[in-house]
């Protein structure tokens, strides 16, 4: 399998899982900053599906342990079907989020496709946190906490057995990168199913060379890369525009290094850029930002290499 030139964007306007509102407007800060016209420039097919509809975020107290529960497993299962609906015709669905919760229909859908389609997945987590909280663990209740342990099956059944088994994948298909904020109960999850998690001590220590040549380890021509892209991986000095921003994240030339090194392995099959919050952004930076590592992402590379 290549690269798919046929992209599909997918909106998925809400904040239903997070703790702070405004993630439901990313998509269209994201088509603000120039999104679709940076992928075209780089020769690719770009078709905006537009935005999935959903419930609005009630914003009321966890019951249980979770926020919104219903209407978390309402948006998700949208954001299943509409990414299984693009990868079914062939082409590479972005999501844009919305927060984090949505990485659970986004990623259950390309698990889903990589058993149908006989491909090893291996997923790559960007992001400062390792969204592996449980209700019982959880210090917010709120589910964009918590993705990456209900696609390992732990959680509520609705979100565990959204696409119908479970777990939706294995944790050896996943690797974690730029985490640098994990909670007491979600730290002893994280070791338990351990998780290979690439954080930034690691970083620090051996260099985003070494991460990602560790992280994309295994990586061959049947693997579908899935990259689940939380904004709030980027250094909040250049990557303001998130409600939860961790100090102490990897750099512009650092987060460069790392779509750069994804694209080179050709194996991109489907894309998350979640929780951007543009009340927290200034004059869209972070979109554009964003954006610009996406183009990275997709190939874009310095004047010298090209
Ligand atoms: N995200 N670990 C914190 C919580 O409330 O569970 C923060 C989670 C942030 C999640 O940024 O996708
Ligand atoms: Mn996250
Ligand atoms: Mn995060
Ligand atoms: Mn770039």
């Amino acid at each position: 399998m290549s690269l798919s030139r046929s992209i599909a964007l997918i909106g998925a306007p809400t904040d239903i899982g997070a703790g702070h509102r405004g993630a439901s407007m990313g998509p269209e800060a994201l088509r603000v900053a120039g999104l679709a016209e940076a992928l075209r420039e780089r020769g690719l097919e770009v078709h905006d599906t537009g935005n999935l509809l959903g419930p609005y975020n009630p914003w009321l107290p966890p019951t249980d342990g979770y926020r919104h529960l219903a209407e978390v497993v309402d948006w998700n299962r949208r954001v299943m079907d509409a990414m299984g609906e693009q990868l079914k015709a062939g082409r590479l669905p972005i999501l844009l989020g919305g927060d984090h919760c949505l990485g659970v229909g986004s990623i259950t859908a390309v698990a889903r496709h990589c058993r149908e389609t006989g491909k090893k997945l291996r997923v790559l987590w960007l992001d400062a946190h390792a969204d592996f909280n449980t209700s019982q663990v959880t210090p917010s209740g709120n589910v964009h906490g918590m993705p990456v342990a209900c696609l390992c099956g732990l959680g509520p059944d609705a979100l565990v057995n959204l696409g119908g088994s479970s777990p939706a994948i294995q944790p050896s298909e996943i690797r974690q990168i730029g985490i640098r904020s994990v909670d007491q109960g979600e730290k002893r999850l994280v070791k338990e199913y351990g998780l290979d998690i690439y954080d930034m001590r690691f970083i620090d220590e051996f260099g985003m060379k070494r991460a990602m040549e560790k992280a994309l380890e295994g990586v061959d021509a049947d693997t579908h890369v899935h990259v689940s892209f939380d904004v709030d991986f980027l250094d909040p000095a250049i990557a303001p525009g998130v409600g939860t921003t961790v100090p102490g994240g990897p750099n512009y030339r650092e987060a460069q290094l790392v779509m750069e090194m994804i694209a080179d392995t050709g194996r991109l099959g489907s894309l998350d850029i979640v929780e951007l919050n543009p009340a927290f952004d200034d004059h869209n930076r972070t979109g554009l930002l964003a954006v610009d590592l996406v183009e990275s992402l997709f190939g874009k590379s310095t004047l010298m290499r090209d």
